[in-house]
């Protein structure tokens, strides 16, 4: 006779489908905002998808050991927003820097630096990865957006993306699954330091799964929305709006 499945085996099993299902069931969590078409659309999806379903289980981003930590961590793209608003705001140090919350959340609310920092912290040693052909190794610092999320009573039922505004015009869109992921972080330190000017001061997110041009510095602002119709160009942020990918794993 065959052996009956173990309670262990069976609860491995239904984990693993189950995480598959909790992938599975939300098809949002495969596909882009908008799928561009053509080859390039084909390839996005598939992409996407791949990686979705090995990600599933919602890993780690592999973390490194403080000996590996790059010894100048280089600034890329903009390294100081000419923007009023933000050189007012580095003048005086970041004193009334402000991060509004809103959208589809249950309290909107409006965090100051020291909000920021009184939030749960995580701190992480990993590798950014820049679309344009270089890599360092850098330790941030920082509340995890999805404590962020908690802090605005968390998100409604419509909820789908979370749109991060820059002090320099840059914008992007990030859905629920990297939204939630423990390493998704708003950092203010690097290094053990506060976060420098040009790697976006006084805050920026870490999204440790995607390339460069995902991780926005100098945050100016949270929304939660439900689509990215009508922001931008409406491909779900500012790279995709140019024909970067939107799904940009590393
Ligand atoms: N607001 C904003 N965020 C940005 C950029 C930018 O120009 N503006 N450049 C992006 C790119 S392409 C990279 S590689 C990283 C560079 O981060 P670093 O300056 O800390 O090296 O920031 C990303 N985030
Ligand atoms: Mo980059």
């Amino acid at each position: 006779m065959k052996n009956p499945v173990s309670r262990r085996e069976f609860l491995a099993g239904a984990g693993a489908v189950g995480s598959l299902l909790l992938v599975g069931c939300d098809a949002d969590a495969y596909l882009p905002p908008k799928v561009r078409g053509g080859l390039m659309g084909v390839s996005d999806v598939l992409t996407m998808a791949t990686q979705r379903l090995m990600l599933s289980g919602q890993p780690l981003a592999q973390e490194h050991d403080v000996s590996e930590i790059t010894k100048n961590f280089p600034t890329w793209g903009n390294t100081n927003p000419r923007q009023e608003d933000f050189q007012s705001l580095l003048s005086g140090e970041f004193v009334d820097w402000r991060l509004p919350v809103g959208g589809l959340v249950n309290r909107p609310i409006s965090l100051s630096l020291e909000d920021l920092k009184s939030l749960p912290q995580r701190t992480q040693i990993t590798m950014h990865i820049c679309e344009q052909g270089w890599s360092a190794i850098g330790q941030w610092t920082g509340a995890p957006l999805l404590e962020v999320l908690r802090a605005a009573g968390g998100v409604t039922d419509e909820a789908r993306y979370v749109v991060v505004d820059t002090f320099d015009g840059w914008y992007e869109g990030y859905d629920m699954f990297d939204v939630v992921h423990p390493q998704t972080i708003l950092a203010y330190g690097l290094n053990g330091k506060d976060l420098p000017l040009g790697n976006g001061a006084p805050v920026r997110l870490r999204v440790e799964r995607y390339c460069g041009y995902k991780n926005l510095k100098f945050l100016k602002s949270i929304n939660v929305v439900s689509s990215m119709d009508g922001i931008g160009r409406g491909t779900g942020g500012i790279n995709s709006d140019s024909n970067w990918h939107w799904y940009a794993g590393a």
